[in-house]
């Protein structure tokens, strides 16, 4: 997979040589390429921004320098790239949306400083490209480049190869398939004690149905307590009976749609 990033902070960038995706970089299975966008201004000052038409607070970032550096990299590659635009305004960046874009050959990411990017230029390549605005969560940051190095860690380990085991990714929270839409639960190694602090018996005992059994209903008691919008939402096909009874036990109960809600009764922790 190639990878574009164009900004005017390209050592913000640096993580992207470290770790899980550098390692990639360095087998060659992620041709990462980062741009100044500077280098496409012509004036004295390098100038990227100016201050927004109609008023208001802040600067807006010029359509001339991204035309040119985007014509540039376009110019650079075979085919067309998906272009991810990262924004606070843009559509929620999710496990869903990064299995998708890491089935493209091509991304290229635009993130942006200021107030963002003269709307004209996701207008001239929406015309032309597979555009996408994405946003990584309801926050605000200072500018795109922290979302890009969220989104391509989590498109660079579901690249085949990427991640060591390829099982490693099935039981990911949010990951579509068998832990779906629940959180994972706890973890433990050696040493068995710790500060006097022991491992949940069941994970010695070598009874995987057991061992199964116990991760999920944990997964529903994490689930529970830190996203009970997941169980709301989820399929309750995807529930079994004994799911239905460790749901009934933290409160839950199904409704006349099926899926299932809270009733009012707490449980004890
Ligand atoms: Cl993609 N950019 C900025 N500036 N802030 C954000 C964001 C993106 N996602 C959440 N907050």
């Amino acid at each position: 997979m190639r990878l574009d990033v164009v900004t005017i902070f390209p050592e913000y960038l640096e993580p992207l040589n470290v770790s899980l995706v550098g390692k990639a970089r360095a087998r060659g299975q992620l041709d990462v390429r980062i741009h100044d966008l500077r280098d496409w201004t012509h004036d004295k000052h390098h100038t990227v921004d100016d201050t927004p038409y109609g008023g208001g607070p802040g600067m807006v970032m010029k359509p001339e320098p991204w035309g040119e550096a985007l014509d540039a990299v376009l110019a650079s590659g075979e085919g067309e790239p998906v272009l991810v635009v990262p924004t606070p305004s843009g559509v929620p960046f999710t496990q869903q949306l990064a299995v998708e874009l890491s089935a493209k050959p091509w991304l290229v990411f635009t993130p942006a400083r200021y107030e963002g990017i003269d709307r004209r230029v996701i207008e001239e390549y929406g015309d032309r490209l597979d555009v996408r605005e994405v946003s990584i969560g309801d926050y605000v940051l200072a500018g795109g480049e922290a979302p890009v190095l969220v989104m391509v860690e989590a498109i660079a380990r579901l690249l085949p190869g990427v991640l060591g085991n390829a099982a490693s990714h099935q039981d990911d929270s949010f990951a579509p398939g068998a832990m779906a839409d629940l959180l994972e639960g706890p973890v433990y190694t050696k040493p068995p004690q710790w500060r006097g602090r022991t491992i949940p018996e069941v994970l010695l005992s070598g009874h995987h149905g057991k061992i199964a059994r116990w991760r999920r209903d944990q997964a529903f008691a994490r689930t529970d307590r830190n996203r009970p919008d997941l169980i709301e939402r989820a399929d309750p096909a995807a529930f079994d009976k004994k799911d239905r009874e460790t749901l009934s036990i933290l409160g839950w109960a199904p409704g006349e749609d099926g899926r299932f809600g809270r009733t009012n009764q707490t449980v004890e922790e």
